[in-house]
């Protein structure tokens, strides 16, 4: 946000802690301002995690979270891709409210602009540090496409609340494969200036197009035939970066050390944390270090989930041994659903064996289905929040900013996260109802409108399948579809024209609120 609303934001909230007696009149739940850590995973389904019923990888570290903590089981991603999903949860407005915010190459500029208030400027302006680490995908710099990576980028997470930052521009699928600290890049090697084009590559660069033989470490199932790095070819055109690119076995151990290293850092400056741990698992390509490999019957998908999980234990230890776990909540969860294979040949779909990433749910990432939204949640803050405990409550990213706004007292400006609802009694497990609907948006933009009864997913144009190779259903139909929750959770029976009244009334409601 601007200078001048940041200060404003800055005094109201030094005025609430100087003035306010602020812990008098509130919930024991609100006594003490806790750090926060946001563990993010990129596509990890409902079913991908032990304490979800996975077959076949264990996850030791998630399971320990969960035994102490909340285990939601329905809870929601604002959409069923990364960029949309990420964008509503960091700023309390549903992608689809504004163009330009579908999944974003990695030359895409700023999405979020500085003005907009985010959920870090929340957390920095209540007196809390603040960093993000690891995917960020929501475009980086002043405008697409004119980046000068060699320099420091004009506009990046600085400017909207994040104090720290160490970040991966887009995914490790796209392009610059180089990670950006504090808005330049990290390990910048002066004798491989880095350039990057998503319309023409460079001259005399190769491509997995025209040298597959030089994908040694992956070749792509589908698309991901540009630029090659590290032996795996990616989306996007890259020439350049020479030290500072990374190695794919390596993406989780640099995300995660300096993780640890922030939270050493801020462990006892006076000063709360919030993190955005944003982790590179399970994205595509999968290519986990060797230590994590064949612990699983299932392969590089499996093995990321086992890498996953190690992040988690990394963390969870380092907030033991640094006294912090007590005061510190800790929210687990993924941008949106699974997929098995996005696009390169790693083996996900044939060594399933009998694992449904999506736990049963329909569809799957990009889908209207349950499975495209309907994601993993864990809540752990000892003492706060009921260990071992299950929620059903129905539960929407897009809320989490309204409601961790509670928690904290913090003062947001008039209009901030617009579709943010405050639901921090359900995402600390006390209301086990959550959220009256929340509203879900697949990949060609079309919307679910769920309750706690129904589903209906609006009409849409599209094909039935993910045209570019993914299996996945799209649950894109021409007509509305209505689903029974409760008789039919895996949607396998559109009830719509039974029930029109039901149709039309969650239509309007939808309609009403778009
Ligand atoms: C798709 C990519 C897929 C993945 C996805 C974004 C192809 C053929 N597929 O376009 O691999 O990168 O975009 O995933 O290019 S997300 O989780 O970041 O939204
Ligand atoms: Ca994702």
């Amino acid at each position: 946000m601007q200078l001048s609303s940041k200060i404003y934001a800055v005094a109201l909230t030094a005025g609430a802690f100087s003035l306010a007696p602020a812990v008098k009149s509130q919930s024991p739940a609100k006594q003490q301002r806790p750090n926060v850590i946001l563990i993010y995973a990129d596509d990890l389904g409902f079913g991908d995690l032990e304490c979800y019923g996975a077959k076949n990888v264990k996850t030791p570290a998630v399971n320990r979270l969960a035994s102490e903590g909340t285990r939601f089981t329905n809870a929601h991603a604002a959409a069923s891709t990364s960029t949309p999903s990420r964008y509503a949860m960091l700023t309390g407005q549903y992608a689809w409210r504004r163009p330009d915010t579908d999944v974003a190459p990695g030359n895409a500029g700023m999405i979020i602009r500085p003005e907009q208030y985010t959920m870090a400027d929340m957390f920095k302006n209540s007196g809390y540090s603040t960093a993000a680490f690891g995917k960020w995908h929501l475009g980086l710099g002043d405008k697409t496409g004119e980046q000068d990576w060699n320099a420091p980028l004009p506009c990046g997470l600085a400017d909207i609340g994040f104090d720290y930052s160490y970040i991966m521009a887009a995914t490790s699928d796209r392009v610059p494969c180089v990670f950006i600290e504090n808005g330049m890049v990290a390990n910048y090697d002066p004798s491989a200036p880095i350039y990057v084009d998503y319309e023409k590559n460079f001259p005399g660069e190769p491509t997995g197009r025209d040298n597959p033989e030089l994908l040694y470490n992956l070749k792509p199932s589908h698309g991901h035939d540009m630029s090659i790095v590290n032996g795996i070819s990616r989306i996007g055109y890259m020439k350049g970066g020479g030290k500072a690119l990374w190695k794919d076995e390596n993406i989780a151990d640099s995300i995660t050390e300096h993780a640890i290293e922030y939270m050493r850092d801020h462990a006892s400056d006076g000063k709360p944390f919030f993190m955005y741990v944003a982790t590179n698992d399970v994205h595509v390509p999968r290519f986990p270090h060797e230590r994590f490999r064949g612990k699983n019957p299932m392969g590089l998908r499996g093995d990321a989930i086992v890498q996953f999980d190690w992040t988690v234990g990394r963390i969870l230890d380092e907030l033991d041994s640094l006294g912090l776990a007590e005061n510190t909540l800790v929210i687990l969860s993924s941008d949106n659903g699974p997929v098995v294979d996005d696009g390169y040949d790693d083996g996900a779909k044939e060594l399933l064996a009998g694992h449904s990433p999506t736990g049963n749910l329909r569809g799957g990432k990009y889908s209207a289905f349950e499975g495209g939204a309907r994601i993993p949640m864990i809540v752990r803050w000892p003492g706060k929040v009921a260990e071992g405990e299950q929620s059903d409550a129905l539960i929407s990213q897009v809320d989490w900013m309204q409601s961790l706004a509670s928690l904290i007292d913090a003062r947001m400006p008039l209009g901030s996260a617009p579709d943010s609802r405050q639901q921090l009694d359900a995402l600390i497990g006390a209301d086990k109802a959550g959220a009256p609907w929340v509203i879900t948006q697949a990949y060609n933009k079309a919307l679910t409108f769920r309750t706690a009864d129904w589903t209906y997913i609006e009409p849409s144009a599209g094909p039935a399948i993910v045209p570019w190779g993914t299996e996945i259903e799209t649950g894109s139909l021409s007509e509305p579809q209505l689903y029974n929750n409760a008789s039919d959770p895996l949607q396998t029976t559109n009830v719509a024209s039974s029930n029109p009244e039901i149709t039309a009334t969650l239509a309007s409601q939808l309609s009403t609120i778009r």
